[in-house]
């Protein structure tokens, strides 16, 4: 992290951008499974901004068409409140740590940057790439379709969230941990030339080098830099509570290393943890998991 001398948390407790429940119990169980005291125990000065509400959708004051996305109008209405209650904790000058929730909320959490950062960065670690839109989307999750709508493409009414659209370029958005792409999304990627580490690439080059060159590509000619994590990029022995496990994924050490190098980088200037999922999980273990890859994000070191 860097610039800011504080953090903010932001508990988004949202999962209807998923398709199935359970991950808006995920900021609850990060904040029991220690984040305060690892926080305290790092010396970090820190505040919690608690768990975001948001208005009930209107539907049937909504003269728009309807739309095949799923919980469209609950996943714009949570977006739109995390858009604001984001750019607040930037504008009081403290860095947005934001807790899902499902990846439908990268939506506003971005949205929320973009008003502030004309040039943002992106490192979405990730075993997807949640670069479908309304017409590749195989199942009509928006948690599938977030960095999509973030890089301007789909429905208007979730890109223009926040007023501006787009809120990130491809040229500044680095995928890392993907090992699971619909054939839209394969083709996104090649058509816009978004620089993507695979599982295989961070097996072939190790975490080091891909994260390096992962930092260059957020890090040349922008403003800041956001890290959006999607615990479904650790393998499933990791990480067994979320809800689109896939096997494969990074070991412990690469998603600690990770975060470690993105610390040291001192480039980082918000992040986001989505897709904790308590009610999938074994006992606390990837709730703690979490708050123990927070704390390498945030500095905490071995010795
Ligand atoms: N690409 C698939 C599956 C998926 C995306 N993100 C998650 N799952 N977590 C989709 O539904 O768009
Ligand atoms: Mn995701
Ligand atoms: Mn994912």
């Amino acid at each position: 992290m860097t610039r800011a001398n504080s953090i903010t948390l932001l508990g988004v407790p949202f999962d209807l951008g998923a398709g199935r429940r359970g991950a808006r119990g995920g900021p609850e169980a990060i904040m029991q499974a220690g984040l305060p005291e690892k926080l305290r125990r790092l010396g970090i000065q820190w505040s919690d901004a608690g768990l975001l509400t948001w208005p009930e959708p209107q539907l049937n004051q909504d003269a728009l068409p309807l739309t095949a996305l799923k919980y469209f109008h609950d996943v714009l209405a949570v977006n739109e409140a995390l858009a604001a209650g984001v750019s607040r904790i930037v504008q009081q000058g403290s860095f947005p740590l934001v807790l899902g929730g499902d990846h439908s909320i990268a939506i506003g959490t971005l949205a929320g940057l973009a008003s502030h950062y004309s040039r943002l960065g992106v490192i979405w670690i990730d075993a997807h790439s949640d670069l479908n839109t309304p017409d590749t989307t195989p199942s009509g999750n928006i948690h599938g379709m977030s960095l999509a709508a973030s890089l301007g493409q789909g429905d208007e009414r979730l890109t223009r969230i926040g007023g501006i659209s787009p809120k990130i370029r491809p040229e500044h958005t680095v995928l890392l941990g993907v090992r699971d792409l619909d054939p839209g999304e394969k083709a996104s990627i090649k058509a816009q030339g978004i620089t993507c580490f695979t599982m295989h690439d961070i097996d072939r080059r190790g975490m080091s080098s891909v994260m390096e060159e992962a930092l260059q590509v957020a890090g040349k000619g922008t403003d800041g830099v956001h890290l959006s994590f999607d615990i479904d990029s650790l393998d499933p022995v990791e990480a067994p509570g979320t809800g689109t496990p896939v096997k494969g994924g990074l070991s412990y050490r690469e998603a600690h290393l990770a975060l470690e190098l993105l610390h040291e980088s001192g480039i980082v200037t918000s992040a986001e943890l989505v897709e904790v999922n308590p009610s999938l999980d074994t006992g606390q273990k990837t709730a703690q998991l979490a708050v123990e890859l927070i704390g390498s994000l945030l500095g905490e070191q071995i010795l």
